[in-house]
């Protein structure tokens, strides 16, 4: 079952570093890679005119039940085998086996798709029913564990009930600790559990780390024991842009003194790099980007930085569809920051400071005892956590 994919189209999936953009023509050139694939495509043509080996086929894995003809039917089995493989791979995951107690080990250094939407290993195309992963049963850890040196690209999944609740438990759904690219579209990341980073922990290891969230998808209903009920982003740009797509109902419940920060997303600088959040998704209906969510401090985002550090923090909320512009809206928090949080640190052995910048948004139906729309703290008594839960 090996299937050559177009090399250049997993050249354009890689995403680059640009301005940021404040319309959505800049969005669509900011997120457009063809200023630089043209620079890649000389270089790749360049390697193949000097005889260097070319890039390994792209091949195409399916998994399902058992005796339906599919190459493996066990997930994991076919992520081990795309490793193992030189080059790019897509592992396609069929409806025809349930899967739970998943998780899954990606450690890599090529190009991975995993891709749900198939019914059988033999349907020719994808459908709109995605393929559900469930982490319930098995240990408790998050259903997809991503290192290695390689993008990941995610379609058409359902990643839940992840119930990574031991020590240190961080990332329900995922657990994303890697210098390249983490892109998830046409997916729901719902009902898992964490320590810390419900539904997504993404944690920055270069400064190319990054994670995209595109159109379609749904980051919903996940809880942090401790913080970033839906997300917890630390050290790397974390952007969520798709359109129809919001984290939604979210919980960072605090159990332990000074966490509960960001109840749909906490961003926070770690000692070694900044921490940048894009947000413009416009949620389907026009629901907004990032919707009752709840937490202690921060009900919508918490921006946080790593103390003693020199390393920002910095959300930058901004709308690119006309009809349905960006918003932080109806989150709670029991304590500080309905919507936003801010927490910098401003001392004799470090300044890193926390922005939130709101271009042509929308911060609204936001509540709190104190500040219901934003609270920004500067005063150390009211810190509530510079520690990473
Ligand atoms: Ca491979
Ligand atoms: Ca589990």
């Amino acid at each position: 079952m090996l299937a050559p994919r177009p090399v250049v189209s997993a050249m354009t999936q890689i995403p680059h570093r640009r301005r940021f953009p404040t319309s959505q023509d800049d969005l669509a050139r900011w997120m457009n890679p063809m200023n630089t694939f043209a620079s890649r495509a000389m270089a790749w043509l360049a390697l193949g005119w000097l005889g260097a080996a070319a890039p390994a086929q792209a091949a195409v894995w399916t998994v399902g039940a058992v005796g339906t003809g599919c190459d493996f039917t066990n997930i994991q089995a076919a992520v081990d085998a795309a490793r193992t493989a030189p080059g790019s791979d897509t592992i396609r995951i069929a409806r025809s086996a349930t899967w739970t107690a998943q998780q899954l080990a990606i450690n890599d250094t090529n190009e991975l798709t995993l891709e749900g939407g198939y019914a059988t290993c033999s349907s020719p195309a994808p459908d709109n029913t995605k393929t559900i992963l469930s982490g319930a049963g098995g240990d408790q850890r998050a259903v997809l564990t991503i290192r290695g040196n390689n993008a990941v690209y995610l379609r058409r999944l359902v990643i839940r009930d992840g119930d990574n609740l031991g020590d240190p438990g961080l990332g329900g759904g995922i657990d994303f600790r890697n210098p390249s690219v983490l892109e998830i579209s046409d997916s729901d990341i719902i009902n898992n559990e964490a320590r810390t980073g419900g539904g997504i922990y993404a944690e920055g290891t270069a400064t190319t780390s990054e994670v995209f969230v595109r159109d379609r998808t749904l980051i919903g209903f996940n809880e942090a024991r401790a913080s970033g009920g839906g997300v917890y982003a630390a050290g790397l740009e974390f952007v969520i842009t798709g359109r129809d797509t919001t984290v939604l109902g979210n919980e960072a419940q605090g159990t332990q003194s000074g966490s509960g920060l960001g109840g749909g997303v906490r961003i926070t600088s770690t000692d070694a790099f900044r921490a940048f959040l894009y947000v413009s998704s416009d949620g389907p209906g026009g629901l907004g980007s990032i919707h009752g969510n709840t937490a202690r401090a921060g009900g919508g985002v918490a921006i946080t930085v790593a103390g003693e550090s020199e390393n920002d923090s910095v959300l930058r909320l901004f709308s690119v569809y006309p009809d349905a512009p960006a918003a932080i809206s109806d989150n709670t928090a029991r304590a500080l920051g309905g919507g936003i949080y801010l927490q910098p640190d401003q001392d004799v052995s470090g300044n890193s400071f926390t922005r939130a910048e709101l271009n042509g948004a929308n911060l609204t139906g936001n509540e709190a005892p104190d500040g219901a729309a934003a609270f920004g703290s500067f005063d150390p008594r009211e810190a509530l956590n510079n520690a990473t839960d």
